[in-house]
C-alpha cells in the first residue's frame, strides 16, 4: 500500500498511536476475577468505614428511602460466583457534564461484568437524554473498538439538570419503558447529585432500578479523601497541561523575552493547577483556596504577581511563567461576594430582569439592589466581564467561568500596576514595609524594561484525549464495579477506588454521604460537596515550601508527553500520592500477570 493509502486509512480513530493502544491490554482487579480467569462481577460487603455528610439529620429528611436501604455505611467489593449468575438485566449508562478522559473504558468495564447474559443500554445526550428517554442497545464490540480510547462521542453528554416533577415523571417513564434495571450516571459533583435524587425518587415510586454514580471530571472535586482519592479524567488532564506548561517554561527561559500567562481549567477548586505547579515548578502560581483563605482582593491579587515580576526583573530575568486557576474569580472574596449578590437579585426578579433588551439595561437595574461596594465592583470590570456574570449561568446555576478571560484581565492589571510603580517608583521603592530595596540604577533598569505577556487558556484539549494508564485502568475498573453494584441491586452508591498504590480498593460509597446545603441561585439546595485545594494538605505544604525558591530562580521542571508504556506510564498524580501519604512516585499497577483484554 502507497503512503497515500496509508494516511487516508487513519482517518475515523485510526491513527497509528490509536490502533496501537486500542491493542494495551486493560488490567483488572482480583476481584472481578473468576477462579477461571475471567471477568466475573464482584459482591459488595459492608465495613467498617461509614461517610457521614454535615448536616446528616436534615439530609436524612431528604433522603430516607435511600438512607434507610443503606445508611452511611462503606460497601468494598469482593471476589464471588453469586453475582455472576444474575441474567436478563437492562443496564443504561450516561455520560453528564464536561468530557473527561476513559469514558470509554467505563463502558467497556461495564459491558464486560454484564456479559452476554445482560443487556447494555447507551442513553444519548446525557441526563437530557434519559429525560427524553433517547436510548438504544450497545453492541460489546462497538464498545471493544473504542477501548482506551478519549472523548465522549460514542454516548454524548450534556448537562440537564433534573429538578423538575415533570422531569422526574419523565426519568420514571424513560425506566419503565424501558424496562431499566440499573441507571449508572457518569460525572462530577451536580451528575451525582442528580444520581441521589433519582434513586431516592424511584425508592419513592417503588421502582426497581439501582441508581449508581461514577465519579468523573477533569477538575479532580468529585473526591472524597481517602474512599476516593480523584476523579477519574484529572490525571490524563494534568499530564497533558503539565507537558504543555513545562513546554512554556522551558521557551520562556529560552527566548527571555516572554511572561506566558495560562490559565488553567477547573471551574471552582485549584486541584489542576496544583497538581500541574508540582509538575513544572512555574514563577508564579495562583490557588484559589488560599486566595480566599486570606481574603485578597483582585488588588492585591495584582500586587503580588506585578512585585514577583519586579523582584525577577531587578535580577535581570524577564520572563517566566504564570499559572492561574480558572475559578479565581470565583474565590477573590469581594467578587465572590458580587456574584452571590447577583445570584440574589437574578432570582428575586427573574421576571423583570429578562424583560430587560439589552445588559446596559440589566446591568442599571442590578445596580442599585447592590451593596456599594459590589456595585462598584461591578461597574468597575470590562464589559464582556460584566456581561457574563450578569447574563451567563449554567442550567446548575453556576457562573461560566470558562468563558472568562481571567487572564487577559490580570494582564492588563498587572501592566496597569507595573505603569504605575515606574512613574511613581518613590512609592514601591525604598526601605520599609511593602516597600523593594532597590539602587538608583536598578530603579533606572527597571524602568526602561517592558513587559511581553502571551496569554494561554488550557482546558479543553485536556478533557478528550486518549485516557492515560491510569485513567484507562481507573475507569475500566469503575465501570465493572458499577456493573456488579447493579446486579446486586444497590441503589444511591457511587463506585470508587482507593489505595492505587496497593494495586487499588474497590468502594461503594452512599451518595448521600456526600451530600451538603450549599447556595445556588440565592436559595438553599442539597448537592455534593466539592473537594477543593485544602491548605493544610502536604500537597499545599509541599507547594508553599517551594514557590518562593521557583519565584526568584527558573527552576521548572518539563515532565513531557504522556508515556503510553514504561515505567512511568502508571504513575498516579502527585497531589494523590502525597496527600494518601504514598511512600513514593507511585504506580497504579494491579500486577502484570492479572491483565487481559477484555472481552
Ligand atoms: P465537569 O465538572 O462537568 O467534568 O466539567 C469540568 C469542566 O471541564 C470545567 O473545568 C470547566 O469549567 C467546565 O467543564 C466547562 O464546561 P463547558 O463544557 O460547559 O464549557
Amino acid at each position: 500500500m502507497d503512503l497515500f493509502s496509508k494516511v487516508s486509512r487513519t482517518a475515523g480513530k485510526h491513527s497509528l498511536l490509536e490502533e496501537e493502544i486500542r491493542k494495551l491490554p486493560v488490567p483488572v482487579s482480583s476481584v472481578f476475577l473468576g477462579k477461571d480467569g475471567k471477568i466475573r462481577p464482584a459482591d459488595f460487603r459492608q465495613t467498617d468505614m461509614t461517610l457521614v455528610c454535615k448536616g446528616h439529620d436534615r439530609i436524612s429528611q431528604v433522603f430516607p428511602k435511600t438512607i434507610a436501604k443503606g445508611g452511611s455505611i462503606v460497601l468494598e467489593a469482593v471476589a464471588s460466583e453469586k453475582a455472576a449468575t444474575v441474567s436478563g438485566k437492562r443496564v443504561a449508562v450516561l455520560f453528564s457534564g464536561g468530557p473527561a478522559a476513559g469514558g470509554h473504558n467505563v463502558l467497556a468495564g461495564l459491558a464486560a461484568v454484564l456479559g452476554k447474559q445482560n443487556t447494555l443500554m447507551g442513553i444519548r445526550r446525557g441526563p437530557g437524554g434519559l429525560v427524553k428517554g433517547d436510548l438504544f442497545e450497545i453492541d460489546a464490540q462497538s464498545v471493544n473498538s473504542l477501548i482506551n480510547l478519549g472523548g465522549f462521542d460514542f454516548l454524548g453528554t450534556d448537562r440537564t439538570k433534573i429538578k423538575t416533577a415533570e422531569q422526574f415523571e419523565k426519568v420514571k417513564k424513560t425506566v419503565l419503558d424501558n424496562k431499566i434495571d440499573g441507571l449508572v450516571i457518569v460525572g462530577g459533583d451536580d451528575s451525582n447529585t442528580n444520581a441521589a435524587f433519582i434513586a431516592e425518587y424511584l425508592a419513592k415510586e417503588n421502582i426497581d432500578c439501582s441508581v449508581i454514580g461514577i465519579p468523573k471530571t477533569i477538575d479532580g472535586d468529585m473526591a472524597a479523601g481517602r474512599y476516593l482519592p480523584i476523579s477519574f479524567g484529572f490525571d490524563t488532564a494534568t499530564k497533558i497541561y503539565s507537558e504543555m506548561v513545562g513546554n512554556l517554561t522551558q521557551d520562556a527561559a529560552s527566548a527571555v523575552k516572554y511572561y506566558h500567562l495560562v490559565k488553567l481549567m477547573g471551574r471552582t477548586a485549584s486541584k489542576i493547577t496544583l497538581e500541574v505547579a508540582l509538575q513544572t515548578k512555574p514563577a508564579i502560581t495562583l490557588i484559589s483556596e488560599e486566595i480566599a483563605e486570606k481574603n485578597m482582593s483582585l488588588g492585591q491579587v495584582v500586587d503580588y504577581i506585578a512585585r514577583i515580576i519586579t523582584l525577577r526583573r531587578l535580577k535581570g530575568i524577564n520572563h517566566g511563567v504564570i499559572l492561574v486557576p480558572e475559578g479565581l474569580v470565583e474565590f477573590i472574596p469581594e467578587m465572590a461576594r458580587l456574584i452571590a449578590e447577583l445570584n440574589k437579585v437574578l432570582s428575586e426578579y427573574e421576571k423583570d430582569i429578562s424583560d430587560l433588551p439589552s445588559v446596559e439595561n440589566k446591568r442599571e437595574f442590578l445596580l442599585p439592589h447592590l451593596t456599594a461596594p459590589s456595585a462598584q465592583l461591578l461597574a468597575s470590570l470590562p464589559p464582556d466581564l460584566q456581561e457574563m456574570l450578569i447574563l451567563d449561568r449554567d442550567d446548575h446555576g453556576n457562573v461560566k467561568v470558562s468563558q472568562i478571560e481571567t487572564e487577559k484581565l490580570l494582564i492588563e492589571k498587572i501592566r496597569y500596576r507595573l505603569s504605575e510603580m515606574k512613574r511613581h517608583t518613590e512609592n514601591f521603592f525604598g526601605k520599609g514595609e511593602g516597600k523593594i530595596e532597590a539602587d538608583p540604577v536598578q530603579i533606572e533598569d527597571f524602568k526602561k524594561v517592558v513587559l511581553s505577556t502571551q496569554s494561554h487558556f488550557m482546558g479543553y484539549e485536556g478533557r478528550s484525549s486518549k485516557p492515560t494508564r491510569f485513567d484507562a485502568a481507573f475507569t475500566f475498573q469503575l465501570g465493572l464495579a458499577a456493573g456488579s453494584l447493579v446486579l446486586s441491586a444497590k441503589t444511591g452508591y457511587m463506585a470508587a477506588i482507593t489505595d492505587f498504590h496497593k494495586g487499588g480498593r474497590v468502594l461503594a460509597l452512599p451518595l448521600t454521604g456526600l451530600v451538603t446545603a450549599e447556595m445556588r441561585k440565592g436559595k438553599e439546595e442539597f448537592v455534593i460537596e466539592k473537594s477543593l485545594v485544602d491548605l493544610s494538605s502536604p500537597s499545599f505544604k509541599l507547594f508553599v515550601q517551594n514557590r518562593d525558591k521557583w519565584a526568584n530562580e527558573d527552576c521548572f521542571s518539563s515532565p513531557g508527553a504522556i508515556q503510553y508504556w514504561g515505567p512511568t506510564s502508571k504513575q498516579v498524580p502527585l497531589i494523590v500520592a502525597l496527600d494518601q501519604d504514598y511512600p513514593d512516585f507511585a504506580c497504579f499497577d494491579l500486577g502484570e500477570d492479572k491483565q487481559i483484554a477484555p472481552q
